[in-house]
């Protein structure tokens, strides 16, 4: 087993949902964080909880990942103590509107692409070669059960998504032959604030996205990402899809009613 215990651990979009509770989780169990979002109040309140309660060492990091001379700038200029970097959670992500394709709105598009995408790019091309050079290093890209196939509405997101599984994809395979590892985590319906920034805002429509079914909570993908993080070092989990017990794929959920 791998311990986590004093590893410096790299979370994009540590300010809300999946991120955060990766970062209570491996703060609970002795990491090094980083904790990277544009919310900078947000992260700076969850590093106080994560200190006062694990004695965390934590590194603030305000982070926009589409930003492409940002990434570069403040990934190589980080302290010394931070630099050396063991897991890079590509997390940052989002979706915007659920319209049809030939009605969608071109700026939500380029905002999906720019974040889950792009930003998953720079970040993953910045910070791999150290681990490349330091023979250490696993990369942990959150995905979606949406990559797995379009929903009506979803045609962009689900794209993005797909992108990120050919990405993982490719970059397990052109990291053979390094001790580097590539996880890809497909969750399913997570509650968090996916849907109410999906719907810009819309905290109602976003409830009904969870109505009347038992949805996977942020912490249920966090153990999933700490135990891949934690297997034996010659042992690479290279795809987990996880699903509330009601959703059996993208389309089809059952409800309560
Ligand atoms: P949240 O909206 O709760 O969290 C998204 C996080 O991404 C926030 O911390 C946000 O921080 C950050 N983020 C968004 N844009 C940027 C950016 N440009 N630069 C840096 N950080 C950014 O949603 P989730 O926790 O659900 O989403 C996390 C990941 O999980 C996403 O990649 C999402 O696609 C994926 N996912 C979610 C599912 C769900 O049902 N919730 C299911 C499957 C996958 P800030 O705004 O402060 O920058
Ligand atoms: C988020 C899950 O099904 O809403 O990636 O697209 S879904």
């Amino acid at each position: 087993m791998v311990s986590v215990k004093d590893q410096i651990v790299l979370i994009t979009g540590a300010s809300s949902g999946i991120g955060a509770s990766c970062a209570k989780l491996f703060a609970r169990n002795g990491a090094k964080l980083i904790l990277a979002a544009r919310r900078l109040e947000r992260l700076k309140q969850l590093a106080d909880e994560l200190t006062k309660e694990f004695g965390s060492q934590i590194y603030i990091l305000q982070l926009d990942v589409r930003d492409r001379s940002q990434v570069e700038s403040s990934l190589t200029a980080l302290p010394e103590p931070w630099i050396n970097i063991d897991v890079l959670i590509n997390n940052a992500g989002l979706s915007r509107g659920l319209d049809k394709l030939h009605e969608g709105n071109i700026e939500d598009w380029e905002e999906m692409i720019d974040t889950n995408l792009k930003g998953l790019l720079y970040v993953t091309r910045t910070l791999v070669p150290g681990m490349v050079k330091r023979g250490r290093g696993h990369v942990i890209n959150i995905g979606s059960l949406a990559a797995r196939g379009a929903y009506p509405g979803g045609n962009v997101y689900c794209a993005s998504k797909a992108a990120v599984r050919t990405i993982s994809e490719g970059l397990k395979q052109d990291l053979l032959g390094t001790p580097v590892r590539v996880t890809e985590i497909e969750p399913g319906l997570v509650k968090t604030e996916f849907s109410i920034v999906r719907f810009h805002g819309d905290k109602q429509r976003a409830d009904k996205v969870y109505e009347n079914l038992t949805p996977l909570t942020p912490d249920d993908v966090a153990d999933v990402v700490l135990f891949c993080v934690t297997r034996p070092p010659h042992v690479n989990i290279s795809e987990v899809m996880l699903v509330p017990v009601e959703q059996a794929n993208a389309m089809l959920v059952y409800r309560r009613s």
